[in-house]
């Protein structure tokens, strides 16, 4: 079982080695000096590689579900060359996230504008990898009928996520402290931009492209729009589920910062001393909007950089039982999107997309949405 998915990651890694080799010939093509084309080759190596990789992946896991049967060669390494666009449009986010938010370590190395020699160079740096997004697809699906639906979604979600970052930047300062600022539904609105749409909805919207799974016009009937009804356009349908599947994939993660031992968890929690908006104390002020003396304890403590004044807000999260809270959440967050998953018939929905001769169609199917829900529930790390 380890060993599969460690091979399915190796395999992955492959399609990596063949996209950094047209990235870099390009370069050499136009001629760049040999320490240019270094500094890239550094960049995106440092940068794109060695991320859990589970976004790019789940392309490749969607497109197999999507076409029901195993994929040839070629349309592995395009199933793998998008999910690689989805792990370089990440790396340009973390670059410039980790500048914006100051830190100092990202995936257990120096955050990489640290790096010796690098500094500013790396908002240049980051502009460049998502430069390779766009010589990537126009290089393999400039002939393909998806393309302009493929710049389409990586523009739209770079944008939703640069409008995520700008909530959260504006929300929680690190060095400003206000919890005034601070709500459920902010902390709503900031997870869905600043993650569900990239995380989520990106990887499975590119795997439907590929499959020529096309747009359903919109319907004339008003009731389609009732919140009862799920959407009739295959787009629309997957936006529905994996945006709240997103939602609470960000709520998980901010309670394991708070609650999972770093041992398990593999880093040490630092929300409540960098003042992050996090599920956690969103909920904890909603829950002592009427006891003073617990909330002075969040005013006094919250985003201040000292052992002891996390461990008070720690205590807090006991006190009012942020544990009891979130386990009700999960279970709800869980049954709310398998109802939203069942919204789709038993055997697939009929997305009038063709397949190879002899071959059923393509047909939105459940373990789409299926994987990433198993994948996510109940998760310790
Ligand atoms: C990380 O959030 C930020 C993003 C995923 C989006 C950045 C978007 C840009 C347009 C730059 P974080 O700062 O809350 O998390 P981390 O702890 O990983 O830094
Ligand atoms: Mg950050
Ligand atoms: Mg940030
Ligand atoms: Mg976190």
């Amino acid at each position: 079982m380890a060993d599969a998915k460690a091979q399915k990651r190796q395999k992955f890694e492959g399609a990596y080695t063949k996209l950094r080799e047209e990235l870099l010939d390009y370069l050499r093509q136009e001629g760049m000096p040999d320490d240019v084309v270094n500094w890239f080759k550094r960049n995106i190596d440092y940068n794109v590689r060695g991320g859990k990789l589970n976004r790019g992946m789940s392309v490749v896991d969607s497109v197999e579900i999507l076409k029901a049967r195993t994929l040839d060669d070629d349309e592995y390494f395009k199933a793998a060359l998008l999910g690689w666009c989805v792990e370089f449009l990440q790396a340009y986010f973390l670059i410039s996230d980790d500048m914006m938010d100051q830190s100092v370590t990202r995936r257990g190395q120096p955050c990489y504008y640290r790096v010796e020699g690098v500094n500013l160079i790396a908002i240049n740096d980051a502009y460049m990898i998502e430069g390779a997004i766009y010589y990537l697809l126009k290089k393999h699906f400039r002939a393909e009928p998806c393309y302009v639906y493929l710049l389409d979604v990586f523009h739209d979600t770079t944008f939703q996520t640069q409008i995520g970052q700008l909530i959260d930047m504006v929300t929680a300062p690190e060095d400003q402290v206000d919890l005034s600022k601070f709500s459920l539904a902010k902390h709503q609105k900031i997870v869905i931009f600043k993650t569900a749409y990239y995380s989520f909805y990106l990887p499975v919207a590119l795997a439907m492209y590929m499959c020529g799974i096309p747009h359903s016009p919109p319907s004339s009937s008003p009731s389609s729009s009732s919140s009862a009804t799920p959407p009739t356009d295959p787009y629309a349908l997957a936006e529905s589920i994996l945006v709240p599947l997103g939602e609470y994939f960000q709520v998980q993660d901010d309670f394991l910062d708070f609650a999972a031992p770093p041992e398990v968890l593999g880093k040490v929690g630092t929300d409540i001393v960098d003042n992050k908006c996090s599920w956690c104390v969103n909920t904890a002020l909603a829950l002592t909007a009427h006891a003073p003396a617990q909330r002075r304890v969040l005013d006094e403590s919250y985003g201040v950089k000292d052992r002891a004044a996390e461990a008070r807000v720690k205590a807090l999260y006991e006190e009012l039982g942020i544990r009891e809270r979130y386990a009700a959440y999960e279970e709800g967050a869980y049954a709310r999107i398998s109802a939203l998953i069942e919204t789709i018939p038993e055997g697939g929905m009929d997305v009038g997309a063709g397949e190879r001769e002899g071959e059923g169609g393509v047909r939105l199917r459940r373990e789409v949405f299926k994987a990433f829900l198993d994948k996510i529930y109940k998760r310790q790390k």
